[in-house]
C-alpha cells in the first residue's frame, strides 16, 4: 500500500484491518495533532482507545514548502522500543507501526496530561522531575559505548541515521538564531536586542563549538526534541513521547532541553519558580547519581578511576550550553513556545528578552559554573 495521509475514516479502516478495533462496532475517530509536523487521530470503540501518529511528508508548522522524510516515523517507533526496552514504565507502549504509511500506533494516554498545557493551567506534576531524570540516566547510559559496547553501539548509530530531522535542530537551534535567517520569528520590538546578539562575537564562537559537540559527538540515543511538549504527566506517572529527533548525539543535549522548558515555565507562571527551579536540581541529581550507579558497571577499557568524574563535568557544561540554545531559540526562532507566546504583549517582551540574556549567560559561562547549586541559584536570579 503506498503512502497516503490517513483521514478521520480511512485510519479507522485502515486499524480495523489490524484486528485492533472489533469487527462491526461504531468506532469514534478525531484528529487531535496540534504538534508541528504530524497528523495525530485518536480512535475509540467501547473499550478500546488508541492513538495513530503519521508523519506527514512536510512541515506541518511551515507547509508543504518544507518538505520532510517519512523515514521519521520508523526512527520513531525504533526508540519509542528501544526506550522501553530500557524503561517501560516511561514511555507508551507501541501497538504498531507500519513504515511505508509512516505511522505509529500507541495507547492512549489520555488520562495523562501534556505537561506544557498542565503547567499553563497551573497544575504540578510531583514525581515529573525525578522520572526524567532517571529516564535519562538509564536511557543515556544503556544506549551508549559504556554499556552497549563497540559493535552493538555502532549497530545502533547506524539505525538512528536521521540527517533531516538533525539537519532541522542544527539550522532552527545553533544557525538561524544567530544571523537575520528567514525562519527567525522576531519581534519588532525585540529587533535592537536581536540585533546586539547578533553582534556578541564570543557568543557566536561558543554556540559554534556546541554545535560541533551536537554534530560530532555520537555519545548516546537522544530523545531529540525533549521539551514539555513531549512528555505527559499524571500526579503519579510520566511518559516521553514523539522521539522522531532521535539519534545518537552528545549526552547534555536532552538534559539541556528539558532544564531549559522547566526555566520556560516559569517566565509564565512567576508563582511557581521556586517548584520548577527544584525541579532542575532533581532531574540532574537524579540523572547523575543513575548515571554514576549504571557506570560502575561500565565495560572494562572504559572503568578507569576518576574517568565519570570528568565525564559528568563535561555532561554538566555541554548541559547548561544546550540550555541556553534552546531558551534563545525559542524567544526569536521558528516555532515559539505558549509559555511565552500567550503573555500579553508587554510582559511577552519582556520574558523574551530575559531569556536571550539568560541564554547568553549560560552560554559563555557554561564552565564556569561547577555545580548544579550554582546553576538553579544564577536561573532563579533572573528577574521573573
Ligand atoms: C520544523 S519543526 C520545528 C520544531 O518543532 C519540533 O518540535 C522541534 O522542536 C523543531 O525544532
Ligand atoms: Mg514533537
Amino acid at each position: 500500500m503506498a503512502y497516503q495521509p490517513f483521514t478521520e475514516q480511512t485510519v479507522v479502516e485502515h486499524v480495523r484491518t489490524l484486528g485492533l478495533l472489533e469487527d462491526g462496532g461504531i468506532a469514534h475517530c478525531e484528529e487531535i495533532g496540534d504538534g508541528n509536523l504530524n497528523l495525530v487521530f485518536r480512535i475509540r470503540q467501547g473499550e478500546t482507545s488508541l492513538i495513530v501518529k503519521q508523519a506527514l511528508p512536510y512541515a506541518k508548522v511551515v507547509g508543504e514548502s518544507w518538505p520532510l522524510t517519512l523515514e521519521r516515523a520508523w526512527i520513531e517507533q525504533l526508540a519509542l522500543r528501544e526506550f522501553a526496552s530500557v524503561v517501560p514504565r516511561f514511555v507508551p507502549v507501541v501497538l504498531g507501526s507500519d513504515r511505508t504509511l509512516a505511522y505509529t500506533i500507541l495507547e492512549d494516554l489520555s488520562d495523562f496530561d501534556i505537561v506544557r498545557t498542565g503547567y499553563l493551567e497551573g497544575k504540578a506534576y510531583p514525581e515529573l522531575a525525578r522520572h526524567i531524570g532517571e529516564f535519562l540516566g538509564q536511557t543515556l547510559f544503556e544506549t551508549s559505548d559504556y554499556a552497549a559496547g563497540p559493535i552493538e553501539k555502532k549497530r545502533k548509530e547506524r539505525d538512528y541515521y536521521n540527517p533531516e530531522l538533525c539537519d532541522i535542530t542544527e539550522k532552527l537551534i545553533f544557525t538561524d538564531p544567530y544571523k537575520d535567517a528567514e525562519s527567525n520569528n522576531i519581534e519588532t520590538a525585540l529587533r535592537p536586542d536581536v540585533e546586539a546578539l547578533w553582534g556578541d562575537l564570543k557568543l557566536k564562537v561558543e554556540v559554534t563549538k556546541l554545535k560541533v559537540g551536537f554534530v560530532t559527538k555520537h555519545d548516546a540515543l537522544l530523545h531529540g526534541d525533549l521539551h514539555t511538549g513531549s512528555i505527559f504527566a499524571t500526579q503519579q506517572e510520566t511518559k516521553v513521547i514523539d522521539p522522531e529527533f532521535a539519534f545518537y548525539g552528545p549526552f547534555g543535549f536532552d538534559i539541556g532541553q528539558i532544564v531549559a522548558h522547566l526555566t520556560l515555565s516559569t517566565f509564565h507562571d512567576t508563582l511557581k519558580r521556586f517548584e520548577r527551579f527544584t525541579d532542575v536540581l532533581t532531574v540532574w541529581e537524579t540523572f547523575e547519581k543513575t548515571f554514576r550507579t549504571k557506570f560502575e558497571t561500565a565495560v572494562e577499557p572504559f572503568n578507569t578511576d576518576g574517568f565519570v568524574d570528568e565525564l559528568l563535568q563535561t555532561i554538566f557544561s555541554d548541559t547548561i550550553g544546550y540550555a541556553g540554545c534552546e531558551l534563545i531559540r525559542r524567544a526569536i526562532g521558528l516555532a515559539g513556545v505558549n509559555d511565552l507566546e500567550t503573555l500579553p504583549e508587554t510582559v511577552r517582551l519582556e520574558r523574551k528578552r530575559e531569556a536571550l540574556t539568560l541564554g547568553t549567560t549560560l552560554i559563555k559561562q557554561r564552565h564556569d559554573i561547577r555545580s548544579i547549586d550554582e546553576l538553579v541559584t544564577l536561573l532563579a536570579g533572573v528577574r521573573v
